[in-house]
């Protein structure tokens, strides 16, 4: 077989190799992985079909495949410290969605984070199949603090009664207290589903708190701060294993895809590394130094600062709109993404604000001074928003900036 890709798609990935290269990613659930994962993800076992778990399969040949995933499922139960792990879901969606399956009937009450407050569409909201299936309910944020309010989410948990309860979020930028959360769902008899998508490399390292103790099911996303490749995982309790797996497939999923699943186990065993541990303590202070140069520019920042990867910045007093600052960023060469903020006067298509992340450039090697210059950028941009050559010139600089921090050696 000829190992060349045809035209069409090979000049598109290597478009992408230089947009990647060429711009700056702020987008708080992206990074980049290795060249070891990229690798395992390229490879040959995505030949394979394997529907069932290690051992127990429908297909011949799965001698390596059982290995491969057997050391996938030990090395994340070892990286959480979990009685039992999948690593089969495709995504962190199809975790979440086999986490109702085992323990829900269609119409049961479920409690999550708003997705306006900073919640994920997978946790009740109406267009997604968790509202559409369940019967959702939602908590948000205080007005006052913009932080979650233990309190208030107990009373609705009493009056709401759910049977689970969904903590976790996209959005929100300070610790979740998973303690409180499993008080509450006690108190109301729910059971509790922790979604660390975005935190997981922060779990994973100690730098915030982990959910495992204090819920039943822990999903999660292995391709965000965990920096593995595109994929999800759920933990649990020895007692739920049975009714996760089963609920995975073949509940929801048919082959597992065991190239990611060897992704995945690679990525585990970097995320047991001291420099995996070092990268994270980057992220988040490359975090703190964003948020307090944002703030230092004038930006007001939802609950006035961060205490994980990502900041949520309200741009209303900078009259610009999350939309325009997204385009405007872009124009430039700084991906963002638009998000609302809690209480937003516009609707999600606008937003009155963008979402930053630092697990991205913290994987290319930048610092203070890159921070710095950064924020630099978007300070400049956001005030040329109109000056269209202004812009032009920035994006070259960005070029030449964001060129000097490759990605994978040439
Ligand atoms: N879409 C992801 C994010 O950007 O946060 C969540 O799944």
């Amino acid at each position: 077989m000829s190992g060349k890709i045809d035209s069409v798609i090979s000049k598109l990935i290597k478009q992408e190799i230089k947009r990647e290269r060429e711009t700056i990613n702020l987008i708080a659930s992206e990074n980049y992985v290795s060249k070891q994962v990229l690798a395992a993800v390229g490879s040959v076992l995505t030949n394979k079909y394997a529907e069932g778990y290690p051992f127990r399969r429908y297909y011949d040949g799965c001698e390596n495949i059982d290995k491969l995933e057997t050391v996938a499922i030990e090395r994340l139960k070892r990286l959480f410290g979990a009685e039992h792990a999948n690593v089969q879901p495709h995504a962190g969606s199809q975790a979440n969605m086999a986490v109702y399956l085992a323990v829900l009937k269609p119409g049961d009450v479920i409690l999550g984070m708003d997705l306006a407050a900073g919640g994920h569409l997978t946790h009740g909201t109406k267009i997604n199949f968790s509202g559409m299936l369940f019967n959702p309910f939602y908590y948000g944020v205080n007005r006052e603090t913009e932080q979650l309010d233990y309190d208030e989410i107990l009373k609705i948990a009493q009056k709401t009664k759910p049977k689970l309860i969904l903590c976790g979020a996209s959005a929100y930028p300070r610790i979740i207290d998973f303690k409180r959360f499993s008080e509450i769902a006690r108190n109301v008899g729910a059971y509790l589903c922790a979604d660390i998508a975005h935190i997981a490399g922060l779990v994973a390292t100690g730098l915030h708190p982990s959910p495992v103790e204090f819920a039943e099911f822990v999903t999660g996303t292995t391709h965000k701060t965990l920096r593995g490749p595109r994929g999800g995982f759920i933990l649990c309790r020895k007692n739920f294993a049975q009714c996760i797996d089963r609920a995975v497939f073949p509940g929801i999923q048919g082959g597992p895809l065991m190239h990611v699943i060897a992704g995945k186990a690679v990525a585990f065993k970097e995320a047991m590394s001291k420099k995996f541990n070092l990268y994270q303590k980057k992220v988040i202070e490359n975090s703190l130094l964003m948020a307090f140069g944002l703030m230092e520019a004038g930006y007001r920042l939802v609950t006035g600062g961060t205490d994980n990867h990502l900041i949520l910045v309200d741009l209303r007093n900078k009259h610009v709109t999350g939309e325009e600052a997204q385009k405007i960023l872009g124009s430039i060469g700084i991906t963002v993404n638009k998000n609302v903020i809690p209480f937003d006067p516009h609707p999600p298509n606008i937003t009155s604000g963008i979402r930053l992340g630092t697990a991205a450039i913290t994987t290319r090697g930048m610092g203070k001074n890159e921070i710095a210059k950064i924020l630099e950028f978007i300070n400049e941009a956001i005030y040329n928003r109109n000056n269209v050559s202004e812009l032009n010139a920035m994006k070259r600089r960005v070029r030449r900036f964001a060129s000097q921090f490759p990605i994978y050696a040439e």
